[in-house]
């Protein structure tokens, strides 16, 4: 399979039980070592992980503990010829997190939030990657009163001030989402998280991933979001897959709900020779009826979808777009761009 010079990524969590907040699990858990034996076929040449996917229970482990298993994870990663995208924090499930991670109302818990997120700082080097990603899922309110936006933007700059220090080789990407967990997040957009970071004691060594649903979520276009932070160098990740309005968070197969918005989402990363620059993650999961033994359709799918699209932007015929554009019949560019994706 032809790739034309792009990488591509998944996490553990992409491969998925199925539970809803409705319902229970609907498909056993995969081993991790299951699970890594199908990126090679499927196409995938990267992992990407949270903390504790590639050291479960890190909270009750010592330093030397951590770094011994995230070692034994970099050799079954190179056992099957893979390499880790980066590493996240899980700063959502621990009690601790309940109020937020770095903007709780209590200092304690922040003190673990910045903790963990050494310790995932740690985890990556092990890993031989230098990127953190931040998806910030906990900071925000449920209660507009609760908390105090201006001092949680400090606290967020605190934050990762602190962590650029700890590790002086370490980049970071802001992953925006504008809802789910919470009702309003802190950091809904690319626009925010790019603010943040050039305020960084290192804006240098910030950058963003830009998430398809959550883009959506924001009621905004994921194409202009790439484009956006592509502007300023600083789109160092993508989690590509599709989402059908504005409701739950849904993680559905990229192009499958919005072919066209996918094919722009993929010229324009091309345009921009994001191929040079990052690799293409898919924050994609199975719907909850997929069976069992058929639940990597959506990867398969997701990363097809990717290069068809690809030799769609690329065949493109440009000196028409231009033609259209000078004669302002953007009709004709319409039906132009309809006509090339239908075939
Ligand atoms: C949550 C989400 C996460 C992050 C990684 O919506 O997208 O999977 O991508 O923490
Ligand atoms: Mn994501």
């Amino acid at each position: 399979m032809d790739k034309y010079g792009y990488r591509f990524s998944f996490g553990p969590w992409n491969i998925h039980e199925g539970a809803d907040p409705f319902g229970p699990p609907v498909r056993p858990t995969w081993d991790f070592e299951v699970k890594l034996s199908v990126y090679k076929e499927l196409g995938f040449d990267a992992v990407q992980f949270h903390d504790d996917d590639a050291v479960p229970d890190l909270n009750d482990l010592s330093p030397a503990q951590i770094g011994q298993q995230a070692r034994a994870v970099r050799q079954k990663l190179a056992d099957q010829g893979l390499v880790a995208e980066f590493v996240a924090p899980r700063l959502w499930e621990h009690p601790k997190t309940i109020d937020g991670a770095y903007t709780s109302n209590n200092p304690q818990e922040r003190s673990y939030a910045i903790d963990r997120s050494k310790k995932a700082a740690d985890i990556a080097r092990e890993l031989g990657t230098d990127l953190m990603v931040l998806w910030l899922a906990r900071e925000g309110t449920y209660m507009r009163e609760a908390k105090d936006a201006g001092r949680a933007a400090h606290q967020l700059l605190e934050a990762i001030n602190t962590l650029l220090e700890y590790d002086p080789d370490l980049r970071i990407a802001i992953e925006p989402k504008p809802n789910e967990p919470m009702d309003l997040a802190y950091i809904p957009t690319m626009g925010h998280a790019l603010a943040l970071g050039f305020q960084t004691q290192d804006p240098g060594r910030v950058g963003v991933l830009m998430e398809s649903a959550h883009s959506i979520l924001a009621g905004l276009d994921p194409v202009d979001e790439i484009s956006f932070a592509m502007a300023f160098g600083k789109l160092w990740g993508v989690h590509l897959n599709d989402q059908n309005g504005l409701k739950f968070d849904q993680d559905r197969s990229f192009g499958s709900v919005d072919l066209r918005r996918a094919f722009n989402q993929v010229r324009v990363l091309d345009e921009n020779r994001y191929w040079e620059v990052g690799m293409v993650g898919l924050d994609v999961k199975a719907v909850r009826t997929q069976p069992n033994e058929l639940a990597t359709k959506h990867l398969r799918n997701s990363l097809h979808m990717f290069l068809k699209l690809l030799q769609l932007a690329r065949s493109l015929d440009r000196e028409a777009v231009d033609e259209l554009i000078v004669a302002r019949d953007y009709e004709e560019l319409d039906w132009l761009i309809l006509s090339h994706l239908m075939g």
